[in-house]
């Protein structure tokens, strides 16, 4: 079964690839990624100088998810250039994630970034988890500023991570913005934010940073990540590429969202659970669903939700 895809035009040997997120930080875990069957290598999203990230306990896994609060730890975009050269010979395309402090630092990693060996750069608008920093994805003044001035200086094709929307007026602000500047694809979505868990047996959050608010994450998230990349479909059609995540653990899931219109999908839990094993096992069951159910390809399949009340 041919899963093959293509995102911003770029080829993928399969549907499914890592997220920007656990597990994707150290070139050591890079180089896992590059020998697994994930189809891309994400790189963590990174700022212009390392952080160690929020005090611990920053991540727990959950019955059906996890949350997290892990506050962008990450060694320092320089590293992430210097790793890209390295990532190349294993021949599968190399995506960097920005996540500036400021518009000045989005556009100085973009610039250093064009002259690196990634083919794609990701522009994190949605971490949740910075004190100091607002969600930029749900500002879009603030969020279309940068994107302009990002699509000046960008020589590789540029996608943005998106947080997750609710309204139909959010979304259809977003698909303007990223129609306007020439957004090659779009990811979405990152953790649902400032989400708390609580353990009743010590009647405290089950993680420290923000008094315990953090992204959620997984299983929980599967339905709002669905819906954003369906209407998202809707609004920018076949143009411009979709990532999906949130909550793909099995073939299944990834069946899903690819009637929902992604192009390919991303995993952040499953993959912190279960290793890089993840990736051929999810490719695997996505291509017996698409055979049982007479597909011949990803790209005859994607976007073909049946909605069978219409006449
Ligand atoms: O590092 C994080 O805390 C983090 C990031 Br950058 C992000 O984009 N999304 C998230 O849930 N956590």
């Amino acid at each position: 079964m041919a899963i093959n895809t293509k995102i911003a035009g770029l080829h993928l040997d399969s549907y499914v690839i890592n997220a920007s997120g656990p597990c994707c930080t150290t070139l050591k875990e890079l180089v896992d990624i590059a020998e697994s069957e994930s189809s891309a290598i994400v790189m963590k999203s990174c700022t212009i100088l390392p952080r160690i990230g929020n005090p611990e306990p920053r991540y727990a896994r959950l019955p059906y998810g996890s949350i997290q609060s892990m506050g962008l730890p990450n060694l320092g975009y320089r590293e992430y250039v210097r790793f890209s050269s390295q990532l190349k010979r294993y021949k599968k395309p190399v995506i960097a994630s920005i996540a500036g402090l400021s518009i000045d630092e989005y556009v100085s990693m973009v610039e250093s970034f064009n002259k690196s060996d990634v083919d794609m750069i990701e522009v994190n608008l949605s971490c949740p988890n910075l004190e100091e920093k607002p969600i930029i994805g749900y500002d879009e003044i603030q969020a279309g500023r940068l994107l302009e001035i990002i699509s000046l200086s960008a020589e590789k094709p540029i996608g943005i991570k998106l947080p997750p929307y609710y309204d139909i007026i959010q979304y259809k602000k977003m698909a303007e913005i990223i129609i306007k500047h020439n957004i090659s694809f779009i990811t979405c979505i990152n953790s649902i934010p400032n989400t708390l868990v609580i353990d009743p047996d010590t009647d405290s959050p089950i993680i420290r940073p923000k008094n315990g608010l953090g992204g959620l994450c997984g299983g929980y998230i599967k339905p709002v990540a669905l819906a954003n990349v369906r209407t998202f479909y809707e609004l920018l059609g076949n143009e411009i590429s979709i990532f999906g995540v949130g909550g793909i653990s099995s073939g299944r899931d990834a069946f899903e969202f690819l009637l929902a219109g992604a192009d390919a999908v991303q995993v952040a839990t499953q993959f912190e659970k279960e290793g890089t094993g993840c990736f051929e096992r999810i490719n695997s069951e996505l291509g017996e669903i698409m055979h049982i159910k007479g597909y011949n390809s990803i790209s005859q399949t994607k976007g073909n939700l049946n909605y069978k009340w219409t006449v």
